[in-house]
């Protein structure tokens, strides 16, 4: 799995402690790939603890921030699983639904997304104003990119591993709308992209800002709806 991590100080040790544990009891081998986006915290040096402490933990680190996605992209390039999932560092989705993700591959998916609005979904805890702004954006996404998608923003995927490498070593959108050009790529090379109905819980304050960052990831979508980037 891959985790993209800025200024992560305070949520990733139990994130990392508790997706280890859940993961080492299952049995199967796994390895988690931290990736450290520029933090200006101290999540560097808390990323070599924790790569010290558990031997399934590798650590990538970019040397100024550059994005969720770019930090996204940095970890999937170095993974070698033959699936990958993307885990937000925060664990908001429980590691426990990965089972549901991993269903829908074995299904015959290539992608599984979590999605907070399919059946089967349960949102604990989201502010109200925070679910209205999310519902917003996915209309958006849907009216003008992706039809049929109704929660792209999750993060926690899914990806058989072959195509997880190839569609980010093609990625031009280093931010918040990553997950969208991703999801575009797919599907124009005709992946099968399944979304999946997760429990959800609302860990704490989010580290995206409504303004600046959803004014970006605004204008990425613009940028993704006329083509200028996500095409080559
Ligand atoms: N805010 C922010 N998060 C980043 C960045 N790069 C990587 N991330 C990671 O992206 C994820 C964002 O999650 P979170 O703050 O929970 O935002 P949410 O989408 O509102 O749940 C976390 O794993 C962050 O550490 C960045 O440049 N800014
Ligand atoms: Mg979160």
């Amino acid at each position: 799995m891959v985790v993209p991590c800025f200024n992560e100080m305070r949520r990733l040790p139990a994130s990392v402690a508790g997706v280890s544990r859940w993961l080492l009891e299952r049995g199967r081998p796994f390895e988690v790939i931290l990736v450290d986006d520029g933090s200006s915290d101290g999540t560097g040096a808390l990323l070599r603890r924790l790569a010290g402490d558990y031997p399934q933990v590798r650590v990538k680190t970019l040397p100024r921030n550059r994005g969720k996605g770019r930090a996204s992209a940095e970890g999937v390039h170095f993974s070698r699983g033959t699936l990958v999932l993307l885990f937000d560092a925060d664990a908001s989705m429980p590691i426990e639904e990965l089972s549901k993700l991993e269903r829908a591959i074995a299904d015959g998916a290539d992608i599984a997304i979590a999605s907070r609005a399919v059946p089967g979904a349960r949102e604990i805890d989201q502010p109200f104003h925070r679910r209205l702004l999310g519902k917003a954006f996915n209309r958006l996404v849907r009216v003008t990119l992706l039809p049929g998608l109704r929660d792209t923003q999750c993060g926690f995927k899914l990806f058989r591993g072959e195509t997880a490498r190839q569609l980010f070593s093609q990625l031009e959108i280093d931010r918040f709308a990553f997950d969208i050009e991703i999801l575009l790529r797919a599907r124009r090379s005709r992946y099968r992209v399944t979304e999946v109905g997760v429990r959800w819980l609302n860990s704490d304050a989010s580290s995206v800002s409504p303004l600046r960052d959803g004014g970006r990831m605004l204008w990425d979508l613009a940028r993704l709806r006329l083509g200028s980037v996500g095409r080559s």
